[in-house]
């Protein structure tokens, strides 16, 4: 990963808000900007200096982790020892991650740095996330395909009378045998009447012929995650199911067909939506079409109706339109897209057609 390169941009961000120094402390960002793969660290990053700062059970790992950084562990009094650090760099001005830090860590470093000015960064790091490189898409399809030989090998496990948490966790098991490293959410098993909830997690409702079963489930991969969704039936579908299945799977695969850089969020959830509200069922569709997927499972850019960001080739998104009807149920289908120069690639490579078990 060239991490200079992107400490590089963070200071650039650090100039044009007119900042003296940034502090990060999302795992998200840290292990973005250094590598980091442990759960404490915070990175402080000057014009001059770029420096990680841990305690003691991660000294060790942060010395093999990180090349780009200097180290310097705080083990004790933690929060005071880091204002006296922060004190002695002479700023008058820090960036930090506002909606990550919390109320009573921000209070309190304001008071013991009461010469700092403490400004937030309005996401500026996470945007950079948004174009990803060679190797994270590389991360992305990995994970990918372990979500989608596990899948595989979940289906013939998908019989009545199981319940939904028992298959939610057969599908963890399956993900980590196939080489993923945790799983990316708590998956949605939604079946029968609970498949009208976008996110119905795994209950232990057993599952019943005649049923629509909604699974959306993924793993992280060398620290990315993937996100999919699939909607089986058990035994034959009515002809309501193959209808709003039908509907669903159209908008899915125009999106995959019509995607491309410089549409807004929202130009490209109406791809969707308009092929939902055209079928009768536009009420029934009550989220956004997708999201940005990388370090986190649910990151910018976002594809709703609100969504002004133009969408740039090097993204990776969600496509996942769906219909929900209460009483009865509903259906999703959600593969992982890469924005590129002419349209879009779909990464994920399983059937989309409705699985009958
Ligand atoms: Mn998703």
């Amino acid at each position: 990963m060239n991490f200079s390169k992107r400490i590089e941009k963070t200071k650039e961000i650090m100039a044009a808000k007119e900042l003296e120094a940034i502090l990060l402390t999302s795992p998200e960002n840290r292990f973005y900007l250094s590598g980091f793969t442990g759960t404490a660290g915070k990175l402080v990053i000057t014009p001059g200096k770029n420096i990680f700062i841990t305690d003691f059970r991660y000294v060790e790992q942060a010395k093999n982790e990180i090349s780009a950084f200097d180290i310097k562990e705080i083990s004790k009094n933690k929060k005071e020892k880091l204002a006296e650090f922060l004190n002695s760099l002479d700023i008058a001005s820090i960036g930090f991650e506002e909606e990550y830090m919390s109320y009573k860590t921000h209070q309190e470093l304001n008071k013991l740095c009461s010469d700092i000015t403490f400004v937030p960064l309005e996401e500026e790091i996470k945007k950079m996330r948004q174009i990803k490189a060679q190797q994270e898409i590389a991360n992305i399809q990995k994970a990918i395909e372990i979500t989608e030989r596990a899948f595989e090998k979940l289906l013939p496990e998908i019989k009545p009378g199981r319940t939904e948490k028992e298959l939610a966790a057969e599908l963890e098991y399956l993900l980590k045998k196939e080489g993923g490293e945790k799983a990316a959410f708590d998956f949605i098993v939604a079946s029968g009447p609970r498949s009208s909830l976008p996110h119905g997690v795994a209950s232990d409702k057993k599952i019943n012929k005649g049923e629509f079963i909604t699974f959306d489930f993924g793993t992280y991969y060398n620290n990315y995650c993937s996100d999919m969704t699939r909607t089986v039936v058990l035994g034959e579908p009515s002809d309501k199911q193959q209808e709003v299945y039908s509907i669903v799977l159209k908008a899915n695969k125009l999106v995959c067909e019509k995607l491309q850089p410089g549409m807004t969020g929202a130009e490209a959830d109406a791809i969707a939506r308009d092929i939902i509200k055209e079928a009768g069922y536009g009420e029934n569709f009550g989220h956004g079409l997708g999201h940005g997927l990388g370090i986190e499972v649910h990151e910018s850019p976002r594809l709703s109706t609100e969504s002004e960001t133009t969408l740039k080739a090097g993204m990776v998104v969600t496509n996942e339109p769906g219909i929900y009807i209460a009483d009865w149920g509903g259906v999703r289908i959600e593969d992982d897209l890469l924005i590129t120069e002419e349209g879009c690639q779909v990464l994920n490579s399983s059937s989309k057609e409705l699985i009958k078990l």
